[in-house]
C-alpha cells in the first residue's frame, strides 16, 4: 500500500542530476539578455514631401540628427545604422529645407535621440515608446507645436534653447520616473 503512495513522489521528486541538467536549461535563458543589449538595430530615414520620417526598430537605437554643410545628416551611434548602412546619412540636401514635419518613432528598446541646431517647417514629433529612452532637444526651430512621448521605462528629455510655434507649443509626455529640464521660448 504504501509503495503505491510513494513512488509518484519518488517519481516526481528531482534527483540531484535532473536539478542539475534543469538549472543547465535556465541559463540560456539569461545569455540572450547579453546578446539583445548587443543589438543597436536599424533605423529607416525617409524625406518626401517636405516631411522627414525616422522609424527605428524594437532594438536599442541611437541616433544623432543635425545640419552642416552636407545637409540635415541623420547619424547612427553605438553600431546603429540608417537605412542599413553605418555611418552618417544626408536625409536632407542643403538646398532643400523641412518644409512639414519631422517625425520619429524610435519604437521598444533602450533608444537614444539628439536634435541638433535646425528648423522645421510645422511640427517636430517625437515617440521613443517602451524601454529606457533618452531625448535631447536642443537648438531647434518648429514653427508648429513640438510633441515628445516617451512611453514606459525610466525615460529622460531635455529641451533646450529651442523654439516652438503653434497653439500647442510644447508637450512632453513622459510617464513616470523621469527626469525633465527645459529651456526655450513657446510662442
Ligand atoms: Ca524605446
Ligand atoms: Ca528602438
Ligand atoms: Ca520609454
Amino acid at each position: 500500500m504504501f509503495s503505491l503512495f510513494k513512488k509518484p513522489f519518488s517519481k516526481t521528486r528531482p534527483t540531484p542530476a535532473r536539478r542539475e541538467s534543469q538549472t543547465s536549461l535556465l541559463r540560456p535563458r539569461i545569455e540572450p539578455l547579453e546578446s539583445r543589449r548587443m543589438m543597436a538595430g536599424d533605423v529607416s530615414v525617409l524625406f518626401a514631401d517636405g516631411s522627414l520620417d525616422i522609424i527605428g526598430d524594437g532594438a536599442d537605437n541611437a541616433i544623432y540628427i543635425y545640419e552642416n554643410t552636407t545637409g540635415i545628416v541623420v547619424e547612427g551611434a553605438n553600431g546603429t545604422t540608417v537605412n542599413g548602412v553605418a555611418g552618417p546619412l544626408v536625409a536632407v540636401p542643403p538646398l532643400s529645407k523641412i518644409t512639414n514635419d519631422l517625425n520619429i518613432d524610435l519604437n521598444g528598446g533602450d533608444d537614444s535621440l539628439v536634435l541638433f541646431g535646425f528648423s522645421v517647417g510645422d511640427d517636430i514629433t517625437v515617440f521613443t515608446d517602451g524601454g529606457h529612452d533618452s531625448v535631447a532637444m536642443t537648438q531647434m526651430q518648429a514653427d508648429g507645436e513640438i510633441l515628445v512621448v516617451t512611453g514606459g521605462g525610466s525615460d529622460s528629455v531635455a529641451v533646450i534653447a529651442t523654439t516652438a510655434g503653434d497653439e500647442d507649443d510644447l508637450t512632453v509626455d513622459t510617464g513616470r520616473a523621469t527626469m525633465m529640464c527645459c529651456c526655450g521660448t513657446w510662442r
